[in-house]
């Protein structure tokens, strides 16, 4: 057997669970998003500002994917939400089947957003549906502007792009036109913030896009 069909065996094993979630989600009317980007452009401080700015009217659960240590899930923790984390000793995304076991130590009842975020890395969890509605891709400022375009899979496949750390704009080497352009010629119907997680600037625009993804 080639290492291709292994792949797609692999994939569709992972899509087959994906999907079983999906359903599962849906039937108890939760919004769900798989944040993604490189390590360290901001995915907790995001779903840490998100938190703080909604948890008063949508009961929120996360999950939270890292290679080593719950130390995202302790941040996430420290909100008093409901939070599981899991490792993969190595592995550099998550999987379907690692998403299906956090469920199942999780309480959705009344639950209305599932937050899941993915390890960090621009490549590997790109191909990974775990059964979220919408993928989120966070490009920091300090990563450069071309990224979009050396990695283009994961802006292919997400619905919405964050540019965070737009505080340190004025020290990087960094235009915000031009990561949206290059974004945009990947995946022109990507929907785009720009967010600091240290000013707070853009983060009501992004939680009032939530909000309104929210099922009644
Ligand atoms: N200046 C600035 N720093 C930020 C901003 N957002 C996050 N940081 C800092 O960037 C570092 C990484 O942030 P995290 O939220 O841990 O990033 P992450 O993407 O969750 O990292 P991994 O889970 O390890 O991939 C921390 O020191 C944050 O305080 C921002 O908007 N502006
Ligand atoms: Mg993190």
């Amino acid at each position: 057997m080639s290492l291709i069909t292994i792949e797609r065996k692999v994939l569709e094993k992972n899509d087959a669970i994906a999907a079983n979630i999906r359903e599962g989600l849906k039937d108890k009317n939760i919004f769900s998003f798989n944040i993604l980007s490189s390590p360290g452009s901001g995915k907790t401080s995001i779903v840490e500002k998100t938190i703080e700015y909604l948890k008063d009217r949508i009961k929120i659960a996360v999950i939270e994917g890292d290679v080593q240590t719950d130390l995202d899930a302790q941040r996430i923790n420290m909100l008093e939400v409901s939070v599981t984390q899991i490792v993969t000793n190595g592995g550099c995304h998550l999987e379907a089947g690692l998403v299906r076991d956090a469920l199942n130590s999780l309480n959705l009842n009344d639950i209305q957003l599932l937050i899941i975020e993915n390890v960090g890395n621009l490549v590997c969890p790109a191909a990974y549906d775990l059964g979220e509605d919408t993928k989120v891709v966070v490009l920091s400022t300090t990563e450069g502007d071309d990224k979009p375009l050396k990695y283009p899979a994961m802006f292919r496949n997400a619905s919405v792009l964050i540019i965070n750390k737009i505080d340190l704009l004025p020290y990087v080497n960094c235009s915000v036109e031009k990561i949206k352009n290059n974004a945009l010629s990947i995946n022109p119907h990507l929907r785009i913030f720009e967010t600091s997680c240290t000013t707070g600037a853009g983060i009501e625009d992004w939680c009032e896009w939530i909000e309104s993804n929210i099922y009644s």
